[in-house]
């Protein structure tokens, strides 16, 4: 019997009755006041401090567990780990959801509604792609918004592994009419998001995120993710896909299209504090919701010239890439800043150059105020060195 046969005779024969209902699950042997688990599971040096911060803009604290920003001045490479990756909830808590007792729905308009345990959901094809995901809010708020951190924090970059939403489809014979999707979780209001059958079919239900289940603020045990779209379609605590004919309007909707790209100066960076005049390599992050990156340009002089700078591998579409360029700082104050291309031809652009778009004032929309509806906060951001060797965010200066 080939394969796929098999896996459709599964899923006739087992798909909606829980294979492992009522077997026990695994006891665990956590305890976090035990000192062995520090190795049991590994926890980082006690002189590595760097957290998530609650974000300024949103008005809340941690105690309402509301959204936290990845500290991207602090990370190296591509990849964001898990307990930095900034989180969005609407200012829920990540439900407590015991994976033996998860199921996911899938109905409406298709041929056979299936529902699957995540034993289940496991025992299909799986995929694993690094994907970014970005807020549509990620952007500067105020003026206390100094570091990478605050100004560009809503943005994370992992491996997710999962199963092809497109076998899910296929396997519960999605009908033709069924151009929209409900996608709905199961966190406190039920954050549910309308997204084109078309779109949703490109995404990953991950049960994994680097190599590890999902972090509880991540979506544990299961979230779409959904190569460069808006951050709001990538469903976390996802418990029901309900196929239809048009988007439904619910409490939580908005509607957003794919992110243009992106780039931010990591290193120097504001907040941080230069050790002299001397040789730097300044380091970046840059992404696109729409493509790979194909190059980032650096200037050291306000935007006068500009210097390609070096990409690192692996340069992947809709993930973050990591840019650098070896500088030697003269000691005097100057304005750095970087300028993204992705490989379908879209380019950051100046503030000024928004204002002239949208026929706004160039402090509007510095301060997103003022947008046009096809495009996110994207502009291209400078940092101010100044003689003392700070850093500061000199978008409104
Ligand atoms: N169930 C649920 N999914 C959700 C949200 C939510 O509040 N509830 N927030 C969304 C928003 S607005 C964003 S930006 C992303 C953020 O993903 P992260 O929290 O893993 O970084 O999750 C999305 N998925
Ligand atoms: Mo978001």
């Amino acid at each position: 019997m080939t394969t796929l046969k098999s896996r459709r005779r599964f899923l006739k024969t087992s798909a909606g009755v829980s294979l492992l209902a009522g077997a026990v699950p695994a006891t665990r042997a956590h305890d976090a006041s035990n000192p062995l688990a520090r190795s049991a599971y590994g926890a980082r040096s006690s002189y590595d401090t760097s957290v998530r911060v609650s974000d300024l803009g949103s008005n809340c604290s941690f105690a309402s567990d509301c959204n936290t920003l990845t500290p991207l001045q602090d990370l190296h490479g591509i990849i964001t780990p898990p307990p930095l990756h900034f989180n969005s909830a609407h200012g829920a808590f990540p439900p407590d959801i015991n994976p033996d007792e998860f199921t996911l729905y899938i109905h409406g308009l298709v041929d056979r509604p299936l529902k699957f345990s995540l034993a289940e959901l496991k025992r299909l094809p799986f995929i694993s792609r690094i994907m970014h995901i970005e807020c549509e809010a990620n952007y500067p708020h105020t003026h206390q918004d100094t570091t990478p951190q605050h100004t560009h924090g809503k943005v994370a970059c992992s491996e997710w592994t999962g199963v092809p939403i497109s076998v899910i489809m296929d396997e519960c014979g999605a009908q033709p009419a069924g151009t929209w999707t409900v996608c709905e979780g199961m966190d406190r209001d039920l954050h549910s998001k309308s997204i084109p059958m078309a779109s949703l079919k490109e995404g990953i239900l991950a049960y994994a995120q680097n190599g590890a289940p999902l972090m509880p603020h991540q979506g544990y045990p299961l979230r779409i993710v959904i190569p460069g779209a808006g951050g709001f379609s990538n469903v976390k605590w996802l418990h029901r896909i309900k196929v239809t004919e048009e988007p439904y309007l619910t409490p939580s909707e908005r509607f957003s299209q794919k992110f243009s790209v992106k780039s931010i100066i990591t290193f120097p960076s504001g907040g941080q504090q230069m050790q002299g005049r001397g040789y730097y390599t300044i380091s970046g992050m840059a992404w696109s919701g729409r493509g790979a990156i194909k190059t980032v340009d650096v200037s050291v002089d306000g935007g006068n010239t500009w210097l390609q700078a070096k990409l690192e591998d692996p340069v992947l579409p809709t993930a973050i890439t990591r840019f650098s360029l070896e500088w030697f700082w003269d000691g005097s104050e100057t304005v750095i800043k970087s300028r993204a291309l992705d490989d379908a031809g879209n380019i950051q652009p100046t503030p000024e150059e928004v204002a002239q778009k949208l026929n706004a004032s160039v402090d509007l929309v510095k301060r997103n105020r003022v947008r046009s509806p096809d495009t996110q906060w994207n502009m291209i951001f400078p940092w101010r060195i100044k003689t003392d060797g700070s850093v500061h965010n000199d978008l409104w200066t």
